[in-house]
């Protein structure tokens, strides 16, 4: 089977240490785009995606597991956060947000459970077109819950390309964590997932051929949306 790989997978395939990806950069406070890095913890990889679902990386990205060099934003619940992007999005796949809460967010690693409370999927088309409308993007905005309980938490953001997902093992991970202080929330508990462990590498939604057939339906990966309410 022949597949047309687009521009992003042939250059990094020719060029790896020239070639850089996208990354959540910069956390968005009600449309005010903040200093990059300054509140998102700043990986030490511009040029890889995390590949390994196992690897602790899966958290907050290679070098996001502490915040020494980041600092923690108040917003209230139920404000509209978000993050800046060092280019727009281009491979293909869905888009998740998570939230974990911690005790103190400066300092915590991501090995504390998270919920997901934001996400954009496919939109399919009965087989005769996927949009994947994550892809474009230059920024990524979207409500906190009104209902979590006050406190620190880490914010992740991870777009995942499916470009190659084919294979096995081939789903790409571009992580960013911010810090976050929530103030005036309530006393919702969501359930939640670890990272590593949510994904498996035979996750529907991980190991999949987005080109053909075109797929008629998508499973996102991990758990179901917090309902807030
Ligand atoms: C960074 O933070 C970690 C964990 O909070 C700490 O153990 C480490 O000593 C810090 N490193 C520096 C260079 O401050
Ligand atoms: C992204 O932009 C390209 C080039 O302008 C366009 O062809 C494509 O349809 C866009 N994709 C989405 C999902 O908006
Ligand atoms: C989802 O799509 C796959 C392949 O495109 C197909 O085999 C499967 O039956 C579909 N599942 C549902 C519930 O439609
Ligand atoms: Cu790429």
């Amino acid at each position: 089977m022949k597949i047309t790989l687009p521009l992003g997978s042939l250059a990094l395939a020719t060029a790896p240490f020239v070639y850089a990806h996208y990354r959540f950069k910069s956390l968005i406070i009600d449309g005010q785009e903040t200093e990059d890095w300054k509140y998102v913890r700043e990986s030490d990889n511009d040029y890889y995606p995390i590949e390994d679902v196992a690897s602790m990386s899966m958290r907050c990205n290679s070098g996001g597991a502490n915040g020494n060099h980041t600092e923690t934003a108040t917003v209230k619940a139920g404000d509209t956060v978000g993050f800046g992007l060092s280019q727009a999005i281009f491979h293909k796949g869905p888009l998740n947000v998570y939230m974990s809460k911690v005790d103190n967010a400066k300092t915590a690693d991501g090995s504390s459970g998270w919920f997901k409370m934001y996400e954009i999927p496919p939109i399919l088309d009965g087989g005769k077109s996927v949009i994947w409308p994550a892809v474009n993007l230059t920024k990524v905005t979207f409500p906190l819950p009104k209902t979590i309980e006050s406190g620190d938490y880490l914010l992740r953001i991870e777009q995942i390309g499916l470009h190659l997902a084919i294979d096995k093992y081939a789903a790409q991970f571009f992580i960013s964590c911010a810090q976050l202080r929530v103030t005036g929330g309530g006393s919702a508990r969501p359930s939640t997932v670890m990272f590593p462990g949510v994904y498996k590498d035979t996750d529907p939604g991980l190991w999949i051929n987005i080109y053909e057939p075109v797929p008629t339906n998508y499973t996102m990966p991990g758990p179901a949306l917090f309902q807030d309410s």
